[in-house]
């Protein structure tokens, strides 16, 4: 059973018939700052990410690229491994489905299952869409104006008959009601919730869960002309990487159940009600939270490939550097809701929020104590009430993040963290230290190391955000390795007055579109 301490948290594996998108980095990207936030904050962590690499659709983009499908999944596989290097990404491990550790595990449920009397033989006759991997009943589909059907996603289907197995996914219904019942936050946002409840409520069928019409995936173990469905496959991965089908390793005692599932919305009802039915029918715990957020469109417009405006990952970070990527895709919308990208949001937030707020609080401060401390940490006389209160402030704040990131709450937290850093700025003008330089020394020793204490612990928790930035910043306060996590926060690991500091250098440069690429600039 994993202790509270843990923290197992993954994001989907992507499908590798094609190269990363912002889509992906954005799921990523919220694991990851979730991830780094629980690891300075003292949980075991444990952050999974990878691709899936099996089903009719991979195998189908490999034989257009005309390129075996191994050799094509390892080259679509290194894109995202490279996209995770590009954005910081601290992910532990990454798993790919063709991997001898994931048959071995997905051939071990499907065992499980069958022990369990949960699959019987049968024959599949309905509909597919091979771009969703998913069967449709007849009244999902829509006819297009092409007279061709499509699922709700948009993707077209084809009609599949063939003998099949099947998941008895019908006699869990009311077990799934009463596990969301019990657990009212085992789905998030409340939205999806709902929507999975109404859905389990509409009534479940039995689930195919194989194939005997492609040969690209997991042979069923005794049955090598059936292919295990790419889904049961795919959703496996996360008991995979904890060590199963060895629930007795160290591994899988330690993360699993996990923590938590980031999917987006699109996977809902996979992860959410499939995947903890399988689990419970092999007698395995489901994970504690399935939470699921919204979707990104580019400048008003559903991004795909026919339309051409898929947002490329590498071109975004190329252009603004990975800390004003990564803010602004965590903080520009509710995270859980629908989005739109826009260069002109990126570059007020790059701008307003990074450089004024956040990169100029620093800079003026580390500036002042430059000039007018002789570079040295300086030393502090006696608090007052304006002192108090901006101590005060920050320190209530970690608890506060603590428990929005206990939710996912990522914006709320990002909120937070930005309003305190617009009380320090207000304090910087009230206190107004440079005037304090010519009239009392002391009293600006006082503000000043306020302030430095101040971008410190703000740097602190901004870390899992923007880590470039914030790891200059506290170079820049010389704190030490062993006082960049959580255990020095607040007056657990105020600064040394008397400190040596380095000369200050800007840490979030502005974007300026005449002279771009940004990023450069910055350091
Ligand atoms: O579904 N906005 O893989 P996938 C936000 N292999 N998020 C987006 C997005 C967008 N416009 N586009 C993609 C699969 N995503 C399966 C998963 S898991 C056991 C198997 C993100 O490559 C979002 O997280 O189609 C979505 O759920 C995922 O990419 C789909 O990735």
């Amino acid at each position: 059973m994993a202790n509270h301490k843990s923290f197992y948290i993954t994001t989907p594996i992507y499908y590798v018939n094609d190269k990363p998108h912002i889509g992906h980095a954005y799921t990523t990207l919220a694991c990851d700052v979730l991830a780094r936030f629980m690891r300075a904050d003292g949980r075991d962590v444990h952050f999974l990410t990878g691709t899936d690499e099996h089903g009719q659709k991979v195998e189908k983009s490999a034989a257009a690229a005309g390129i075996p499908a191994k050799q094509f999944c390892d080259q679509v596989s290194e894109n995202f491994r490279a996209m995770n290097r590009l954005l910081a990404i601290s992910n532990d491990d990454f798993i790919r489905t063709t991997e001898p550790r994931h048959v071995r595990a997905s051939q071990a449920i499907w065992q499980a299952l069958e022990r369990a009397g949960a699959i019987y033989r049968g024959s599949y006759s309905g509909w597919y869409a091979v771009r969703d991997e998913a069967y449709y009943a007849e009244d999902e589909l829509t006819l297009g104006p092409d007279g061709r059907r499509r699922a709700p996603s948009g993707a077209e289907v084809e009609w599949v008959e063939e003998p099949s197995h099947f998941f008895r996914l019908s006699a869990w219904q009311d077990r799934l009601l009463a596990h969301y019942a019990k657990h009212p936050d085992f789905i998030l946002p409340e939205s999806r919730r709902n929507e999975v409840i109404s859905f389990v409520r509409g009534g479940l069928k039995d689930l195919s869960i194989s194939r005997t019409s492609f040969r690209w995936g997991v042979p069923v173990p005794g049955e090598s002309a059936h292919i295990m469905y790419v889904w049961l496959d795919a959703l496996t991965n996360y008991i995979t990487a904890v060590g199963y089908p060895d629930v007795d390793s160290e591994l899988y005692r330690r993360y699993w159940p996990a923590t938590v599932h980031m999917v987006g919305k699109d996977i809902v009802r996979f992860h959410a009600v499939y995947w903890p039915a399988f689990l419970m029918a092999a007698g395995l715990q489901p994970p504690a939270r399935v939470f699921a957020h919204g979707w990104w469109t580019n400048e008003g417009q559903k991004m795909s490939k026919s339309l051409g405006n898929v947002i490329d990952p590498f071109a975004l970070v190329d252009r603004y550097g990975p800390d004003p990527v990564r803010y602004f895709l965590m903080r520009d919308l509710p995270f859980g809701n629908d989005g739109d990208f826009s260069h002109r949001a990126m570059v007020n937030r790059m701008n307003g929020d990074l450089a004024n707020d956040f990169g100029n609080l620093a800079q003026r401060v580390l500036s002042l104590v430059q000039r007018n401390c002789a570079g040295r940490v300086p030393l502090p006389g006696v608090l007052g009430d304006a002192d108090e209160a901006m101590l005060g402030m920050l320190d209530s704040l970690l608890g506060a993040m603590r428990h929005s990131f206990e939710r996912q709450e990522i914006h709320v937290a990002l909120n937070d963290l930005w309003r305190v850093i617009g009380e320090a700025n207000r304090y910087v003008d009230a206190q107004a230290p440079w005037t304090l330089a010519k009239t009392d020394p002391l009293r600006m020793a006082t503000v000043l190391y306020v302030l430095a204490e101040a971008v410190r612990n703000l740097a602190l928790l901004a870390a899992p955000v923007v880590p470039m930035g914030a790891q200059r910043m506290l170079d820049q306060l010389a704190v030490p390795a062993e006082g960049r996590d959580f255990r020095a926060y607040g007056a657990a690991g105020r600064l040394q007055p008397g400190t040596p500091l380095p000369k200050p250098l800007g840490v979030f440069p502005r974007f300026d579109a005449k002279a771009s690429p940004a990023g450069q600039a910055a350091g």
